[in-house]
């Protein structure tokens, strides 16, 4: 019998360069959320990948900022954690950065995390996402050259997460990591998040997209109900409730919208993604409370969820 083996990867990178979408584009479904805004990714998401006797667990973190806020300082802690103990770090960059790219700085945040690497003493390969976005080749070959200066990479793999192209390449890269090791994960297992943290982070996926940018960030979802019952036809059908915090009064109404608008918006796209996920119908019931300042209480963040080391 061929003997199994596996390896740890971190994904690891700026906020919004696209860490979760080449996740979910290199697995068989979705399993992290997805925004323009940055700091989409709150906690460490892992994405299991096996092939045969190969197992890689990748391991989505948050993107790498200056925490403002109690709930910041746990994602960068979650960043840290998700460091650990890796057997090796994709760096995730921009290609198409809405900054202009300056070859001799590159972000301190992105230098920050390749020494915090470097003294882990883990590989790291570079991959240059959104190519698809690219209109010069020059850029790519700037940016490849820059970034080569600064870091010894493993490797460096322009991908684009929306064409897939370069993510069978990433992938090989990533193999070479591997090493004998039992699997740590079922073989059919594609991500180690419950089902009620994936149907919640869905409907927090939508309130990122259809909000404007400040209110999203203060945004928390529970399940207050979840499961799945027969309805009189017999078939099944998934019940959830969920409560949408949000920080003040101000945010709730545009939460809920003129005449309700936003949250019925925001619940078909979620209700939406809920079927396709279990393959049954969904009853999404959604409710909006108020929350003062919960990125600030420890309590908070510790119901939603969020201070997983
Ligand atoms: N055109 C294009 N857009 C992409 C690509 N990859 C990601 N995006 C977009 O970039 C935005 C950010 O993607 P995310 O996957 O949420 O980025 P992230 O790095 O996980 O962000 P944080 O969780 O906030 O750190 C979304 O609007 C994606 O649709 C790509 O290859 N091409
Ligand atoms: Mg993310």
């Amino acid at each position: 019998m061929t003997k199994q083996r596996a390896a740890f990867i971190a994904l690891i990178g700026r906020p919004n360069v696209g860490k979760s979408s080449i996740l979910n584009s290199i697995l068989p479904y979705k399993v992290a959320a997805v925004s323009n805004k940055p700091q989409t990714t709150r906690t460490r998401i892992m994405g299991i990948f096996t092939k045969g006797p190969d197992q890689l667990v990748f391991v989505d973190t948050p993107g790498f900022h200056r925490p403002k806020n109690r709930l910041g300082e746990n994602m960068m802690k979650a960043v840290r954690t998700g460091m650990t103990d890796v057997d090796a770090a994709i760096m995730v960059v921009d290609a198409a950065p809405k900054f202009r790219f300056d070859p001799e700085a590159l972000p301190p945040a992105e230098l920050e995390l390749l020494s915090a690497a470097k003294n882990r003493n883990i590989p790291v390969i570079l991959a240059i996402n959104k190519i698809d976005l690219l209109k010069n080749k020059e850029d790519l070959l700037s940016m490849i050259a820059a970034y080569s200066k600064a870091f010894s990479f493993a490797a460096v793999v322009p991908v684009s997460a929306v064409t897939k192209d370069g993510l069978s390449e990433l992938l090989s890269e990533a193999s070479k990591h591997l090493h004998e090791s039992v699997h740590y994960f079922d073989d059919d297992a594609v991500t180690d998040q419950p089902e009620r943290v994936l149907v919640s982070e869905i409907i927090r996926e939508k309130l990122l997209r259809f909000l404007a940018q400040e209110i999203p960030h203060g945004i928390a979802v529970e399940l207050e109900r979840f499961y799945e019952r027969d309805q009189k036809n017999g078939e099944p059908i998934t019940e959830v409730h969920a409560v949408i915090y949000c920080e003040r009064e101000s945010h709730k109404g545009v939460i809920i919208g003129k005449n309700g608008d936003m949250l019925k918006k925001i619940g078909t796209a979620a209700r939406l993604d809920i079927e396709r996920f279990f393959g049954t119908k969904c009853s999404l019931k959604l409710w909006v409370k108020v929350k003062e300042n919960w990125r600030n209480n420890p309590q908070s963040i510790h119901n939603f969820g969020l201070d997983l080391e």
